[in-house]
């Protein structure tokens, strides 16, 4: 490995410290080095907080900044957010050289940071460990290049494909270590996605196995409105994650309902016109748990980048709740299986 690449890879160890507190910003990490000398390393702690480069710059004296060079994960941003551009920032240090991983796909940026390092003499490179890089930010690079959110569908089986013990009857299908992967799985997202089925036969928490400091939004199909008699299930109730009801009924707009739910009226409720309002409102990334109706319609309805399979072994009977059934010619490119106890994860993807 090149001592650029050790550098790099650094920096995107740098990067991934910042986890799920970035929130809908992408991870970003960066390392500083002068004479083959590690200077500093820096990261993005927080949605909001301070860039990568910046948090690295900080530790360091203009002296050792002058002529030194300066791996970045992501493009240096170009345009004022909550933080000022990393762009200008980087010529204001004097960086001699600055070793970019990949091109930042949001609009604001997109290229331009590049360009302005590059007018300002600075030696740039750009597409070291892309690779990695990208995969780190898998969603936030898919959302702005696809302009629609990365939609994770997850279902849980029995061996006879039942998802229930009978229509509306609540039951656990899989074991413990399985429930507790789910729960973990669901802060990697910024949206978790059920029916109003779901809400009434489950009472579900949607909730990650830790608290998040940015929980994922509890999303709840509810085209007809179903659930306005049901306004004390918890994700109505508790308030530790926002909740949004999207349905199509008008009355669910008179309910006054706590602050942590917002009512979204939507036309049809179909899925085009739900990824149109995931789009808008920048929900990256959607982890659709279910029901069997919910996902139905939504394998036959758009494209699914992520199939999660928790398979466990017992059988529940033609009594059962089948699971979703999926469109003639539903296939995945690539799958990983791991075993959890007597359960089965299977993780299968369209990489794009
Ligand atoms: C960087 N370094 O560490 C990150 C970048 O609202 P702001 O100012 O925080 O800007 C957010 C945008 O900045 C985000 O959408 C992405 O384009 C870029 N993120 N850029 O130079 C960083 N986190
Ligand atoms: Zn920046």
């Amino acid at each position: 490995m090149s001592s650029d690449e050790q550098f790099m890879q650094l920096a995107l160890a740098e990067a991934a410290k910042g986890g799920s507190a970035t929130w809908k910003n992408p991870q970003v990490g960066a390392v500083i080095v002068k004479d083959g000398q590690l200077l500093a390393t820096g990261y993005h702690h927080q949605y909001g907080q301070a860039h990568a480069e910046r948090d690295a710059i900080s530790k360091l004296s203009n002296e050792q900044l002058a002529g030194a060079t300066i791996y970045v994960t992501l493009e240096p941003c170009f345009h004022y957010g909550k933080q000022p551009p990393c762009s200008q920032l980087l010529i204001d240090s004097h960086f001699a050289r600055v070793v970019v991983a990949t091109i930042d796909p949001h609009q604001v940026v997109g290229g331009k940071g590049i360009a302005q390092l590059k007018a300002a003499g600075i030696d740039v490179e750009v597409g070291l460990l892309k690779d990695q890089a990208e995969a780190l930010n898998r969603h936030y690079f898919y959302f702005y290049r696809q302009q629609r959110p990365w939609i994770t569908a997850k279902q849980a089986l029995s061996l006879d494909g039942k998802v229930a013990a009978a229509p509306g009857q609540a039951t656990a299908i899989t074991n413990q270590a399985a429930r507790r992967l789910v729960h973990q799985e669901r802060a990697d997202y910024h949206a978790i996605v059920v029916g109003a089925g779901t809400v009434l036969a489950d009472d579900p928490r949607l909730l990650c196995e830790t608290p998040q400091l940015f929980p994922p939004v509890r999303v709840i199909l509810d085209r007809a409105g179903r659930l306005l008699d049901y306004q004390d299930r918890f994700v109505f109730t508790d308030a530790s994650a926002p909740t949004w009801l999207v349905t199509t009924n008008r009355a669910a707009t008179k309910v006054d309902w706590p602050a942590h739910v917002t009512v979204k009226l939507l036309q049809n409720g179909d899925w085009p016109e739900l990824l149109d309002y995931f789009k808008e409102a920048e929900l990256q990334s959607l982890y659709v748990e279910g029901g069997p109706a919910v996902l139905t319609e939504l394998f036959q309805a758009v494209p699914v980048n992520q199939l999660i399979t928790y398979l466990d072994p017992q059988i529940i009977g033609d009594q059962g709740l089948a699971g979703a059934q999926f469109p003639a010619g539903t296939a995945f490119t690539h799958r990983t299986v791991t075993q959890l106890g007597d359960d089965i994860r299977i993780d299968e993807r369209n990489d794009e």
